[in-house]
């Protein structure tokens, strides 16, 4: 295993939609492994392959809270099936763009249907925190993140402030 580095605003990969994976094999295994190392080391609660530079449809997530005992979840070519009407807001943050939060308002609820670590399909129900990170990063899949939702003003505030703490760092 592996502590991969974290891609930051504005790196342009972050832009990219990522490919599907054809199989859930050992090698995938270790990429989500990896993942899964460099997002308890950030720490985060999740994590997306395209921000360690890897475009690949998968996910990895831990909501277990400090001192309960670890609950990975790994999640390869997942699908958003079925989403409320009713929405949320929730104040998010990004591993891509540290030390910036800002309310999203998202779908309360929604169906998930994926590939496990074992290449199982999986059909599953999410609501709360994780329906929130699920959507979060589910979108990084899609290129987008989170500052998206926001003002182009404070988009821009936020990739000028990033950059200006990646130099500093
Ligand atoms: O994609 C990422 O950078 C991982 C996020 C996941 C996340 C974003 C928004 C809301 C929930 C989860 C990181 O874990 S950011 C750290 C964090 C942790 C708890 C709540 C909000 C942000
Ligand atoms: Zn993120």
């Amino acid at each position: 295993m592996a502590i991969r580095e974290i891609l930051t605003v504005p790196h342009p990969v972050l832009k990219q939609v990522s490919q599907p994976v054809d199989k859930v094999d050992d090698e995938l295994r270790a990429l989500m492994d990896d993942m899964l190392e460099t997002m308890y080391d950030a720490p985060g609660i999740g994590l997306a392959a395209v921000q360690i530079g890897v475009p690949k449809r998968v996910i990895v997530m831990d909501l277990s809270r400090e001192g309960e005992e670890k609950a990975p979840q790994y999640f390869v070519n997942p699908e958003i099936v079925w989403k409320s009407e009713e929405t949320a807001p929730y104040e998010e943050g990004c591993l891509s763009v540290p030390e910036i939060y800002d309310e999203v308002e998202r779908p309360a609820r929604v169906k998930l249907r994926y590939l496990n670590y074992q290449g199982e399909q999986v059909e599953e129900d999410a609501e709360g925190l994780y329906a929130v990170c699920i959507q979060h990063e589910m979108d990084h899949l899609e290129g987008v993140l989170f500052i998206d939702y926001l003002s182009r003003l404070k988009r821009e505030q936020a990739v000028k402030k990033v950059k200006k703490l990646v130099r500093a760092a």
